[in-house]
């Protein structure tokens, strides 16, 4: 019999740095919308952090500044679920458990691994390897059926379901896990580098000029739009004219997800103009809708006692619901329980 699990989001935010504009339009302006949708829980990653090496003081700041983030942006924390992945320690247990399910095939398949790796893999570090194992630890362990992440997660989210598969196969029932649905459509799901549009804005990217940062003032913001990469070409007025042009692409589609437009309507606009016109209209508008996400988040950041709490009734709210599944796990394992 196919049992109907309850509609629940979980997604959540790696505390390692330079917060960018593609983690918020493309994961963190999601986490607002699905909060008034259904129960959503919104974890900061700090354990898949530690994937690549962290200072432990910085590690614990950008922890609270994640924090900042999610509230500032229209988290509320008395809807939604905002904690701290190693303080609910299913998420360890579980993660176990999926090293043990998932397949070194499908793990060497993963893209991810093998950008952050680099050339170099024999030096990476084995959390990195197992990520994706992980990341569907976090998931199930919630049940969650809705992850509304960016489009360069698809991958691990396709990962999660079969490992969710394969658990239901052998443990004993076809609907123990749910299978997690990616939410990754819409503006913003793919955000890229002001310097290269062909790869996507990243925290790691050793140039400051290729993203926008949560926290740049208005000049900083001005500044990089101002140098960003583009070709001399005006903008077009149909989409096609936009296929191999990858940076103007990306311009327009900032444009759009920034201004909850469509990128024809951003054309129909701006179709015919220079980026002597663009860029400042751009800049103008990333000012304006960022601004009063920066000021809060400062405001919050002055408060740590404010945003430890929420990270500790979080964490209290999400242990609530993750350790009856984990107890269920275990038993179907063959764990004493
Ligand atoms: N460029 C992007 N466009 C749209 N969405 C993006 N996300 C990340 N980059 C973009 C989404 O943001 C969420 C949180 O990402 P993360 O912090 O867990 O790590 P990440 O995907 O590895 O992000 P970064 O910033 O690119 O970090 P590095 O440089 O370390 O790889 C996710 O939902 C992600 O899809």
């Amino acid at each position: 019999m196919t049992k109907t699990h309850a509609q629940r989001v979980f997604s959540g935010v790696q505390p390692t740095g330079n917060l960018h504009l593609g983690n918020y339009l493309g994961a963190i302006r999601k986490f607002v919308d699905m909060q008034h949708e259904m129960e959503s829980i919104y974890c900061i990653v700090d354990m898949h952090a530690i994937t690549v090496w962290q200072d432990p003081k910085q590690l614990r700041d950008q922890t609270l500044e994640i924090a900042a983030a999610y509230v500032a942006a229209g988290i509320d924390p008395d809807k939604a679920i905002i904690f701290q992945q190693s303080a609910v320690s299913g998420h360890a247990e579980l993660a176990w458990v999926f090293n043990c399910v998932a397949r070194m095939g499908w793990l060497n398949r993963m893209t991810q691994f093998k950008d952050k790796a680099g050339k170099d893999k024999e030096r990476a570090s084995v959390g990195l390897f197992v990520y994706p194992n992980l990341m569907a630890a976090d998931i199930l362990l919630y049940r969650a059926t809705h992850v509304p992440v960016g489009e360069d997660q698809k991958q691990h989210l396709e990962l999660a379901r079969d490992i969710a598969t394969k658990f239901n196969n052998e443990f004993g029932d076809e609907d123990f896990f749910p299978l997690p649905e990616p939410l990754i459509k819409g503006p913003g799901a793919r955000i890229m580098s002001l310097r290269d549009g062909t790869s996507k804005m990243s925290k790691s990217d050793p140039s400051d000029l290729s993203r926008i940062v949560l926290t740049d003032d208005a000049d900083t913001i001005a500044k990089k739009i101002k140098k960003a990469k583009t070709d001399p070409e005006p903008l077009p007025t149909e989409m096609d004219g936009l296929e191999d042009r990858p940076e103007a692409k990306n311009l327009v589609g900032i444009y759009a997800a920034l201004a909850g437009m469509t990128d024809e309507a951003v054309l129909a606009e701006f179709g015919g103009e220079g980026f002597g016109k663009f860029k400042p209209a751009l800049a103008d508008l990333a000012v304006a809708k960022l601004a009063p996400l920066t000021e809060e988040m400062r405001r919050l950041r002055g408060d740590e006692a404010y945003l430890e709490g929420i990270l500790r009734t979080g964490a209290e709210k999400a242990r609530v619901i993750a350790e009856p599944i984990m107890r269920e796990v275990k038993e179907r394992v063959g764990f004493i329980v």
